[in-house]
């Protein structure tokens, strides 16, 4: 039997909205994305193919055309009233109090109260008339508000129409559109990459959004709507209690907030709020605040209301995550590789439950896009745990007194000039060279901004892991001059020691004792230790792994390096002028003079020979329009490097898979002596190395089982720690970084996984618990 269209449509659209309400309202999603794709792709073509089947409440009708004008006015028929703040325990323990005295008899020791965390959103009204949403509305001014239907109708969880049955002919229910954190973020990065203007927070995104005149740009937004009271109610009833009437919205299809409780007394409400407190950072959206309402309707109807705020209800806010202050001066601080940063020093204020007087500025770039002078008032954003931020210059506030930020042409700690960057960019038709953002102290080592982090971070537990060599301590014997350069902690006595505040015999041989057990380190550790920029504990591994010695690193040539995995050209170049630095090739051999001896295994990597790594070398090599794909046909079609220098023009046409334009390039380039020599160079020394991939057929390279994944872990875990984690997942074969992106490929999310788990799933990609990561770690023979 055949189903009609109609009936097949009517199925299809069910389907949907089950899936949505399992997804959007009960958090449960009970089939794979593609195939719900696949469902709502038929519904389409099925209404393509019947359009007078389609009605305006069927999935696949959420975005309509852009209206003339701007947004109509809409009366509310109950005004959409604001709510009074408590800013303490003692203002809350007032309102219950005034709850009592109102109503004669109250015990408000055991009266129920709703709690519900306060989005930062907008509030906004959605009616609908028997089951239907008709229409969509902003607050206002409580009174008069905008409609916003065709907005409204975008947001993915608003239902387009109610489920179940029971609703009021006309139903009004009221709520906040929001952004969620991760969906925030994946915007402004969006915007950033295209060199737009970014949102200073998740408010004002949505507030942008909803204001939208044309609905494909808000459907584009990632909003969501959140349900937490009703307003007009007509032909119909609701429960005697909110925290019912909310569990009835949710059965009509209506997202209410899951962190919703019903309480009894202050007492309650107050050890609600603690409760959010701990949670507020981990959770997926901003919240400002909780709202505490009286859960009994008839007891809300005895209080009433007092001007435009209900008796029964209170906002308990949190302290506020921005607040504007004064930039009382930039100073410029110096990290580890040299980098003069500018640091805000503002006026104290108290934001987000801290008193804050320093924020980041990032670097010139930023102040000039902020464009802050010092003397202006300025947003100050902490969320979180966050580094305090500048969000924004209050313009309005400027008397003309403001003075321009200039980087100092000087070291401020040690008086050696200070040179900007370069930016080079490899890889159309040669070298482009442009101002980068970043300046930088050119002392090293003599400026004790930099010796000091670079002792630091040499000593630390992924580096070198000298137990006791705090920054106290290295504070202490950069100051006495006992140490120089990290090479000098190897000549260090214990009646060296002795000089420093709180040493005594035994703790000075103790740290004597543990500098000289990291003599017996591993390369990959070493090279980490080094603090080379751009080279984290990742790319150490590849380095040591791939090139199997510290001589092999030493003098690889920047090509070289790039054909190995995840290290780009930029890299290259920042490893191999690392290494060819004079300062840090004394360093080096005075470690290694001084018996630091990395453990190598001299081994390179089978996983640089092969074909793909010709490729990868000609890929390196940067000729304008030769890209990936066009550099591994020519290395399948040369097979040697011999092959590809002797190449004449006629031979290099007849290559496939590569562009005209790309062929002349690739002439040319091969046409300069020097570019000849060069390449002669690169392949003597990848041989010197080992790397022989014109004897190794590709199908002979084994690859491992998570090669050219990017994992990200997050939360706790109880059978193993997160650093054991990564070592099995880096085993086989995976990245493992820090935090998610649109390349992550997987996360494990722990116990209590907070915003990465929450930006994972915005982004759709696929999260392991930790009893599914240790079955995977199993499977591949890396079981616990
Ligand atoms: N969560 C929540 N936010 N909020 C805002 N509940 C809530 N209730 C409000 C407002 C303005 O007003 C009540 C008076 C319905």
């Amino acid at each position: 039997m055949t189903t009609s269209a109609p009936e097949r449509i009517k199925a299809l659209r069910e389907q949907i909205d089950n899936h949505n309400y399992r997804y959007y309202v009960l958090d449960e999603p009970s089939i794979p994305d593609a195939e719900y794709d696949r469902i709502f792709r038929e519904l389409k073509q099925l209404e393509e193919e019947n359009p007078e089947l389609v009605t305006p409440d069927s999935p696949t009708q959420r975005v309509g055309a852009k209206p003339e004008g701007g947004f109509a006015e809409v009366q509310h028929e109950l005004p959409m009233l604001s709510l009074d703040n408590a800013f303490s325990e003692e203002e809350l323990r007032g309102f219950v109090r005034r709850i009592g005295d109102r109503v004669k008899g109250l015990d408000t020791a055991a009266l129920a109260f709703a709690c519900e965390p306060k989005l930062d959103g907008l509030a906004i009204s959605l009616v609908y008339e028997n089951g239907v949403l008709v229409r969509g509305a902003t607050r206002g001014d409580g009174y008069t508000g905008e409609d916003i239907t065709l907005n409204v109708r975008t947001i993915a969880n608003v239902p387009l129409k109610l489920r179940g049955s029971g609703w009021p002919e006309r139903l009004e229910v009221r709520g906040e559109v929001y952004m969620p954190k991760a969906g925030f973020e994946a915007l402004n990065e969006r915007a950033r990459a295209r060199d737009e203007k970014t949102f200073v927070n998740p408010r004002n995104a949505a507030a942008g959004s909803l204001r939208q005149l044309d609905p494909k740009i808000t459907a584009q937004r990632p909003l969501e709507f959140c349900s937490y009271s009703t307003g007009i109610v007509d032909g119909g009833e609701l429960p005697d209690s909110h925290s019912e009437t909310l569990h009835q919205l949710r059965e009509w299809g209506l997202k209410i907030n899951p962190e919703m409780r019903v309480v009894t007394g202050a007492d309650g409400c107050l050890e609600y709020y603690r409760d959010m407190e701990q949670k507020r950072a981990g959770l997926a959206y901003d919240i400002d605040g909780l709202v505490f309402k009286v859960d009994s309707r008839e007891i809300q109807q005895a209080l009433g209301f007092v001007a435009r705020a209900p008796r029964w209800a209170i906002a308990h806010k949190f302290p506020a995550q921005e607040e504007i202050t004064r930039l009382n001066d930039v100073e410029f601080q110096v990290g580890r590789t040299g980098a003069v940063t500018p640091v805000a020093r503002l006026e104290p204020v108290f934001v987000g439950g801290v008193t804050v007087s320093n924020a980041t500025l990032h670097n010139m770039d930023e102040i000039a896009r902020l464009d802050v002078k010092i003397g202006d008032h300025v947003m100050v954003r902490r969320a979180g745990d966050v580094i305090p931020q500048i969000v924004k210059v209050v313009t309005e506030k400027r008397t003309g007194d403001e003075s321009p930020v200039h980087i100092p042409s000087q070291c401020p700690v040690c008086g050696s000039d200070i040179e900007r960057t370069q930016l080079v960019k490899r890889g159309k038709g040669g070298e482009q060279v442009s101002e980068g953002a970043i300046y930088r102290c050119v002392g090293r080592l003599s400026c004790e901004a930099q010796l000091k982090q670079a002792l630091f971070h040499f000593g630390s537990r992924k580096a070198m892991d000298i137990d006791g060599l705090g920054d106290k301590n290295i504070e202490q014997l950069v100051d006495l001059e006992l140490v120089r350069s990290p090479a000098d902690l190897y000549r260090l006595s214990t009646r060296d020691l002795l000089r420093l505040e709180g040493f005594a015999e035994l703790s000075s041989e103790n740290l004597i004792a543990a500098i000289d057990q990291s003599r017996q380190v591993n390369l990959e550790r070493f090279i980490y230790a080094l603090g080379i920029p751009e080279v984290g504990e990742e790319t150490a591994r590849t380095l040591a792994s791939s090139l199997g010695s510290l001589a092999n690193v030493r003098r690889a040539l920047p090509e070289v390096l790039a054909t190995l995995k995840d290290i780009g050209l930029t890299v290259a170049y920042e490893i191999h002028n690392f290494m060819q630095d004079s300062h840090n090739q004394k360093v080096i051999d005075d470690l290694l003079s001084l018996e630091v001896q990395p453990k190598e295994s001299g081994q390179v990597s089978p996983a640089l020979t092969g074909s793909v790594a010709f490729g990868d070398l000609i890929n390196s090599l940067g000729i304008f329009k030769v890209g990936k794909k066009g550099a591994d046909n020519l290395a399948a079609h040369f097979g040697t490097l011999s092959a590809l220098l002797e190449a004449n023009e006629a031979q290099i046409a007849a290559v496939t898979g590569l562009n005209s334009q790309a062929k002349r390039n690739l002439f040319e380039y091969l046409q300069s002596e020097a570019h000849r020599h060069r390449l002669s160079a690169i392949e003597q020394q990848l041989r010197e190395f080992g790397m022989h991939w014109e004897c190794q057929p590709e199908e002979s390279l084994q690859s491992l089982p998570l090669e050219g994944e990017t994992w990200v872990l997050t939360g706790a875990m109880e059978a193993l720690t997160r650093d054991e984690a990564k070592v099995r997942l880096q085993a086989l074969g995976a990245k493992v970084a820090g935090s998610v992106s649109a390349k992550t490929s997987a996360l494990v999310a722990g116990e209590k996984a907070g915003s990465k788990l929450a930006k994972a799933e915005q982004l759709g990609i696929r999260v392991l618990n930790e009893a599914q990561l240790i079955e995977l770690l199993e499977a591949e023979g890396q079981g616990l």
